[in-house]
């Protein structure tokens, strides 16, 4: 089974986040991409697909607001990361806004992540890698692994939030899609994959199911919650699956086989599995009680599905685990005959 890493999305590093009042070390640190490096052993670099893909799904502003955010915010003569402070939550609306701080809020949704200097070339070569793993599942690989860093979940079309600035498992599927396949997107990282959820909430050619910590209790709070189902052309094309707190494997395989057997049910030959192993135990930022072993079950079922699969990396936080919790996850995958 191929795997994806591009060394310049290394080039992303924060200093620092917002957490309780207080400024913490970024969680979402460079660090993890290297304990799944070490784990995999090899990895390819991307292929550059340029920006076309990535308009597909983000809209032009946002992309040139991500391009120069960070230089916008050196000229404005501010220190360190930008990070958005001010929201437009009552009618958002398309403005010519000309402060960096002003066009920081309309771009995002929380405070979590931070713009640093090579935020833009991180989450370029991140989306850059999703696409190379989706080149090999369309060119007849069985399975492919993209280590995606930044991770790309929680960003819409012209929004960040969540660590994430470009949505690479939206990214791969509008490709996929534009490839003539029938995609469906399963999310599987803790929190919920509110952007990907976004872009193809009208949408009923790209199924998107999730499972997540309830948003009643964890981030990302507004989205993610059962009665949201898709609208328009999109309604039922949505199935959201929150679990409580401390949730284990007993306790997260039936919503697994009630996401499976839907996706099962549908015309789909295609699937784009969002992997956040942000679910262990010993997650940090998380509360879910999956152990290493329970990724392995976790990808036999999947992989049982017996659809061409790119994975796509999201969240995980416990660096000193991360490299066997996504070994555990793909290694039925690559066991997969073909
Ligand atoms: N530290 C992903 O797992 N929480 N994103 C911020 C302050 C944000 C997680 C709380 C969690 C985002 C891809
Ligand atoms: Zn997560």
């Amino acid at each position: 089974m191929r795997a994806f890493f591009d060394p310049r999305q290394l080039a992303h590093a924060p200093a620092l986040e917002l957490h309780n009042g207080a400024f913490v070390p970024y969680a979402e640190s460079p660090a993890r991409a290297e304990g799944i490096v070490a784990a995999l052993g090899a990895v390819e670099p991307a292929v550059d697909h340029g920006e076309a893909p990535l308009r597909a799904v983000h809209d032009e502003a946002y992309l040139a607001f991500l391009w120069s955010a960070h230089k916008d915010w050196r000229a404005a003569g501010r220190p360190g990361d930008a990070g958005a402070y001010a929201w437009p939550v009552v009618r958002r609306r398309p403005l010519d806004l000309d402060r960096i701080d002003a066009r920081l809020g309309a771009y995002s949704f929380d405070a979590s992540s931070p713009i640093a200097e090579g935020t833009w070339e991180g989450a370029y070569w991140s989306a850059q890698t999703a696409l190379s793993a989706l080149d090999a599942v369309l060119a007849g690989d069985r399975a492919a692994f993209a280590l995606c860093r930044p991770p790309g979940h929680h960003a819409g079309a012209d929004y960040l939030g969540g660590y994430c600035y470009l949505n690479n498992a939206a990214i791969a599927a509008e490709a996929a899609t534009a490839a003539g396949r029938r995609v469906a997107i399963l999310d599987i990282d803790y929190h919920h994959g509110n952007g990907t959820q976004d872009i193809f909430y009208a949408r009923g050619d790209v199924f998107f199911a999730s499972i997540h910590a309830d948003p009643r209790t964890d981030y990302p709070y507004f989205w993610g919650h059962a009665d949201e189902t898709g609208e328009g052309a999109g309604e039922g094309a949505t199935l959201n699956l929150p679990l409580p707190r401390g949730a284990d494997l007993e306790n997260y395989l039936p919503a697994l086989e009630q996401a499976l057997e839907t996706i099962a049910s549908l015309s789909r030959d295609l699937l784009i599995c969002s992997f956040g192993a942000d679910t262990y135990v010993d997650d940090p930022i998380s509360h879910f009680r999956l152990r290493t072993q329970d990724y392995a079950t976790i990808g036999r079922r999947i992989g049982s599905l017996d659809f061409d699969t790119a994975v796509i990396m999201e969240g995980g936080y416990a660096t000193d685990a991360i490299g066997v919790n996504v070994s555990a996850f793909i290694h039925p995958f690559k066991m997969t005959l073909y």
